[in-house]
């Protein structure tokens, strides 16, 4: 079996996602996410002008050699653009393997070490109260774990709280929008929600809260000191991870569990971390990651270290990185959690997909492959549109500085 074609197919049904799908000469096709939020045409570029050239001719059968071949060929290491373009090729072709062999991914992948993969959903307002009811709807859903994001009272605006609730996209705009951050009211304010997220929801939902890296090492730990009494299931990216060294820090003042890896593309980003047990959960995920074949290397490192994995699962990774991911949830010994916020109608008709949502639980496809596909002429109803993540401005006008 040979590729003969892979396409790179940009659409923007909602928001922009970057799809390449690989044909071989049998007809079999596979399909691999290489959406990264708000630099799409960057990777779309890598994929068409350097990469599909090197696949054609080759056997797709060869996953771990077609991902060492195109990492170590690249000369240039790592990086968000290099590592998503990998992760699509590397999606792709484990899309082709299932299909060839018959089989849905994870049973490739060892096969199933659980029934469903528990997923948590975001709940954000501008208050305590409008977080509190945004809560209750996930619950009545089924829901066992949920992301908890407020305004910040004497702030504006804040990232991650927004007008729109299950379909929330971060991304808009030919220009940045601007978030004001304030360290101090916010740390004032945080453990306020929860202490009423508690006393509202009692102690079995599982409670998790996302700083965005918007803090320093000392910052943190005072947060997590802070929120200890409600038994966080974890606090994210509470700092950036350029500096692995700052977690030791958090660590030595904080029960409160942390989770970081989002914007990581590789395990050389969270080796140190996950060796030296400074955090919980890693959340890389397929696309931005190295796909299926890097991130299940990042995820058995961690196994040995007793952390778990909590994958990145916004709405920004379109449904082929959702549908592959599920099959590495279900299959890994050290699963922790998914996250999952909800595409919308529009994303949904481009990728149909197999996977559903059941009583808290997202269940993989059992068709053989990844279970999901992009549909071309519907894609191509949504052309490309310029969009940035926000930027963060302190409240005397200075970019925060991380
Ligand atoms: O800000 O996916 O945990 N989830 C998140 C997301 C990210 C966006 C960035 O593109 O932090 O909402
Ligand atoms: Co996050």
């Amino acid at each position: 079996m040979k590729i003969v074609d892979a396409r790179v197919i940009v659409t923007c049904p909602g928001r922009n996602f970057v799809t390449l799908k690989i044909v071989t000469d049998e007809g079999v096709t596979g399909v691999g996410d290489a959406t990264l939020n708000g630099r799409e045409l960057a990777v779309a570029s890598y994929l068409r002008d350097h990469v599909v050239p090197l696949l054609i001719g080759r056997d797709p059968h060869r996953i771990e050699d077609t991902w060492q071949y195109l990492f170590q060929g690249a000369y240039w290491r790592r990086g968000p653009v290099t590592m998503s373009a990998i992760a699509a090729v590397d999606t792709a072709l484990w899309d082709i393997l299932g299909k060839v062999a018959g089989l849905p991914v994870y049973q490739l992948l060892g096969g199933r070490s659980r029934e469903g993969v528990t997923v948590y959903g975001h709940a954000n307002g501008e208050t305590v109260e409008e977080v509190l009811s945004e809560v209750a709807r996930y619950v009545d859903l089924g829901y066992r774990a949920v992301r908890l994001q407020c305004g910040v009272p004497g702030l504006d605006s804040t990232y991650g709280v927004s007008g729109d609730k299950m379909f929330y996209e971060p991304a808009r705009g030919t220009l940045p929008e601007v978030n004001v951050w304030s360290t101090e009211k916010y740390l004032s304010f945080a453990p306020t929600l929860f202490a009423r997220a508690r006393e509202e929801f009692g102690p079995d939902l599982k409670l998790l809260h996302d700083v965005h890296h918007r803090l320093t090492p000392i910052e943190a730990a005072r947060l997590g000191k802070s929120l200890e009494p409600y038994a966080l299931y974890w606090m994210e990216d509470p700092v950036p991870a350029d500096l692995q060294e700052g977690f030791r820090l958090i660590r030595e003042h904080t029960t409160t569990p942390i989770a970081v890896g989002e914007v990581f593309n590789s395990i050389w980003d969270c080796a140190d971390l996950i060796r030296d047990q400074l955090i919980d959960f890693i959340r890389t995920t397929v696309v931005h990651a190295g796909g299926i074949t890097h991130l299940r290397r990042i995820f058995d490192l961690a196994a040995l270290h007793q952390v778990r994995s909590g994958s990145h699962g916004a709405t920004d990774l379109s449904p082929v990185c959702m549908a592959a991911a599920l099959h590495v949830d279900i299959s890994i010994p050290n699963f922790g959690l998914q996250e999952y916020m909800r595409h919308t109608d529009a994303t949904d008709e481009v990728f149909p997909h197999g996977y559903h949502y059941a009583d808290g639980y997202l269940f993989p496809s059992e068709e053989p492959g990844l279970g999901v596909d992009i549909d071309e002429e519907a894609a191509a109803r949504y052309p490309y549109q310029q969009a940035y993540l926000p930027v963060n401005r302190l409240e005397d006008g200075t970019v925060h500085p991380w």
